[in-house]
């Protein structure tokens, strides 16, 4: 209880909780003049992201009916985006990914987590890859001017970074610093960056001429503070994404929604991703864990205080 009274009661927080009051405000106002429309989260659905990596089962049965903790909210992204009415959307939304303890001191995670979401229909990847770049420097020239004795007294100097962010293509970057290139790339660039290309979800889209090659990309933070977003253009043909979802070994019976909107011919093409706060918070902050950032931090395999 020690631990969790003085981390209420530190003066540090409170320059971190402003900082991440000037970012998600930057964020915000940005999206509403980009036309990007918000929609509120949703936490239990009886389809959510199947995370292709292993972790444990976080659902609940209400009333005879199987819902799982929200694990991305991909999959509604997409769907919300069959209105007619609006082609961009973001979500402010939590995140419950029960991850193995072994990922409890990579600095990055956290089981309960909020990612800044956003979908966007009928554009490509270079267009969310500059509504993205906008809200990079939107975020870090905000937070710069409005939180300048927040920094100060963080003893963190922030750098606006150069738009756009640069891209590297992920063989590129394994043939300059080896399989350990994200981590590589990650300490030795100055700016945030964009690479592409990696095998991942079923709902990222592979290319149908070039099998084995993915549009899909992340961001990484420099200064050795790794992965920031993830993202790709998705798959909406009902056989591709039947033909990827049982190459990874999901149980089709779980997207049963979602698999027959895609055989109706109803998902839209969309491209997006999503940016998780506390990673860009303890980036603009400079702290070494992620759990430095929250007030109430959820560790993979640690105990939980409150
Ligand atoms: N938000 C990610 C995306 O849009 C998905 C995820 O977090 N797993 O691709």
């Amino acid at each position: 209880m020690q631990d969790t009274i003085s981390r209420l009661r530190d003066a540090k927080m409170t320059n971190i909780l402003r900082v991440q009051s000037a970012a998600l405000k930057a964020i915000h106002d940005y999206m509403y003049e980009r036309g990007v429309v918000q929609a509120m989260p949703v936490i239990l659905s009886p389809e959510t992201d199947p995370l292709n990596h292993p972790h444990f089962d976080a659902s609940v049965e209400y009333y005879g009916q199987r819902l799982h903790l929200t694990k991305s909210m991909i999959l509604h992204k997409q769907l919300s985006l069959l209105n007619g009415g609006f082609d961009k959307v973001y979500v402010m939304s939590p995140n419950v990914r029960l991850e193995e303890g072994s990922l409890g001191g990579t600095g990055r995670h956290l089981f309960e987590f909020t990612q800044v979401d956003i979908e966007l229909k009928g554009r490509s990847k270079e267009d969310f890859m500059e509504l993205v770049d906008g809200m990079v420097a939107r975020v870090f020239s905000f937070v710069k001017k409005e939180c300048e004795e927040d920094l100060a007294a963080l003893d963190r100097k922030l750098r606006v970074p150069a738009t756009p962010l640069k891209v590297f293509e992920s063989e590129d970057l394994r043939d300059r610093y080896g399989d350990d290139f994200e981590a590589r790339a990650s300490r030795e660039l100055e700016d945030p960056f964009w690479v592409t290309n990696f095998r991942r979800e079923f709902y990222d889209k592979e290319d149908k001429k070039r099998r084995g090659y993915y549009h899909n990309y992340d961001v990484f933070w420099p200064e050795g503070f790794g992965e920031a977003l993830s993202g790709g253009e998705r798959e909406w043909e009902y056989a591709e994404i039947v033909r990827k979802m049982t190459e990874r070994k999901t149980d089709l019976r779980g997207y049963k929604t979602y698999l027959e909107m895609a055989r109706q011919g109803l998902i839209p093409s969309t491209v997006g991703g999503g940016m998780g706060i506390e990673r860009m918070v303890r980036y603009l902050t400079g702290q070494k864990h992620v759990k430095d950032v929250a007030l109430f931090p959820r560790v993979p395999g640690e105990n939980i205080a409150f």
